[in-house]
């Protein structure tokens, strides 16, 4: 049976990183086939991202070993059927410096897990796996369940994109974009083939809601005690803005829990887009029916990238997880020590490992925060894998007035890598002047929550109208992303994962 969903995985691990590998790694291979690992720099240097790549295979090969020992089921199907690409790619944003988060991730990306479990870690023979040559080679160490690719990632992920028939393939990226901005670049109409892009970045609203089932509590009270707890959120504000959640039937009241959620890297900034906001601009203009509408200024600096050409076949479809809907889902370190302490006492490698890195970063949690009764990681990335598993699920909603134009500054002294939104209640000038058609082929029709509409590229003055810089408020500019704003459930996802992987 063909795999539902064939995806390419950018990613600069990182702890969630790995877990949402793991958790890809895990499935079976109905569910999704995982083609291509794409590193990229990000939360640590690119050399220490594709060491912990390698590491996870290393260390599945061992939990593979231990558990047929054991007569146990392998699990890591998909992993087992095809093996995955592992190709390298950008070592630094498009014009920014660079930027990491090692103070979070530790140096080598995961809390130093290699010099405390060094029985774990793979030989340093690896290195050369992914040095010069032409293409994906089979190698049989340390692994030999991957291929490593000795040819630049981004173009690695435009022969897989020309190779096989359009929209038969996702890019989850949950990295900095540089990556997929230099692939776009360099063919944007053999990227344009991609499925659909699903990204981790930014914050938008601050605000995120989730349905609750009726409770006997009178509604005014109800309200009066969230309000207490998070005062910062005018609730007739969000009465007005998310009608749509506060009544789903007679039987169900969807009451709003809010709390802010801002960037984690500046006020206004997710780590992922301030990393390169620069590439990210770049991706999410391809959304655009004219992406020279929101086009990044000309570079200055290290860049050295094209402009889109002006007509293009279609746009982008992009699906974006902010922090506002991926931070209330977090791995419970009681779930993870209930789960893992039984495995790690019988001897599983990957619980050991996992667990290493796993109970380091609840300490760094602590250690920025406070001490916590039952410290929680945040599952950012992990989440975009939950939802290319399950995205059939009727509770994955996106934006209510999806795709929205949502804008990535690059420029801003303070602002740099904000997402934008206009949140003037103004009428965008033109509606429904543009032919709507749908994007082909890009739209799953038993999917209703990618029900598209998507303006025709068309012939647009680039200049803005009179009072509207920006253009905002132009129907042909700006960008459509759709935006996830609820899940299957934030404390479902925890548990689910610790049992996709750990069996
Ligand atoms: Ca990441």
């Amino acid at each position: 049976m063909a795999p539902l969903n064939r995806v390419i995985i950018d990613t600069d691990p990182g702890v969630d990183d790995v877990l949402a590998m793991l958790l890809a790694l895990a499935a079976r291979p109905e569910e999704i086939e995982v083609m291509m690992l794409s590193i990229t720099y990000g939360n640590v240097e690119v050399q220490s991202c594709l060491r912990n790549v390698v590491a996870i295979f290393h260390v599945i090969e061992k939990e593979l070993e231990w558990r047929k020992a054991r007569g146990q089921l392998e699990g890591f199907e998909t992993m087992l059927a095809s093996k995955p690409i592992v190709a390298v790619g950008a070592e630094h944003p498009l014009e920014d410096e660079l930027l990491m988060a090692d103070y979070f991730h530790g140096v080598d990306g995961l809390a130093g897990v290699h010099e405390s479990h060094p029985h774990l870690s793979p030989a340093d023979t690896w290195k050369s796996l992914f040095k010069s040559g032409a293409s994906a080679q089979e190698i049989s160490s340390p692994s030999s369940r991957f291929r490593a690719s000795q040819t630049v990632a981004h173009t690695e992920i435009l022969r897989l994109l020309r190779e096989n028939p359009g929209d038969t393939i996702t890019i989850i990226a949950v990295g900095p974009l540089t990556n997929l901005a230099l692939a776009a670049a360099e063919d944007p109409e053999t990227f344009l083939k991609v499925k659909e892009v699903v990204v981790m970045g930014g914050a938008i609203d601050g605000v995120y809601s989730r349905p609750f089932p009726f409770t006997p509590l009178p509604f005014t009270s109800h309200l009066s005690i969230r309000r207490s707890t998070y005062p910062r959120i005018p609730w007739t504000m969000l009465l007005v803005r998310y009608p749509v959640f506060l009544l789903r039937s007679k039987e169900t009241l969807l009451t709003l829990r809010s709390q802010i959620v801002e960037g984690n890297i500046t006020p206004v900034a997710e780590f992922n887009t301030y990393a390169d906001a620069v590439a990210t601009a770049r991706v999410f203009a391809l959304t655009s029916p004219n992406p020279a509408t929101t086009m990044p200024p000309p570079p200055i600096n290290m860049s050295k990238l094209p402009p889109y050409p002006k007509k293009l076949s279609r746009p982008l479809n992009l699906t974006l997880f902010p922090l506002d809907v991926t931070t209330p889902h977090k791995l419970q370190k009681s779930h993870v020590d209930a789960k893992l302490g039984p495995l790690i006492q019988a001897g599983s490698p990957l619980a050991e490992w996992t667990n290493a890195f796993i109970q380091r970063t609840y300490a760094k949690i602590e250690s920025l925060t406070r001490k916590q009764a039952d410290p929680g990681i945040e599952l950012h990335d992990p989440l975009c894998v939950w939802y290319m598993l399950t995205r059939s699920a009727r509770s994955w909603m996106v934006a209510p007035k999806a795709p929205e134009d949502i804008r990535v500054e690059t420029a801003g002294q303070w602002t740099r890598g904000m997402h934008l939104v206009d949140r003037r209640n103004r009428t965008k000038a033109g509606a429904g002047s543009s032919e709507q058609v749908k994007s082909p082929g890009a739209v799953d029709i038993t999917n209703p929550m990618e029900i598209l509409s998507i303006e025709q590229h068309i012939d647009v003055e680039i200049i803005d109208a009179p009072g509207d810089n920006g253009g905002w408020l132009d129907v042909n500019k700006g960008n459509r992303i759709n935006r996830i704003v609820n899940t299957p459930g934030e404390d479902a996802f925890g548990p689910y994962l610790l049992e996709r992987i750990f069996g």
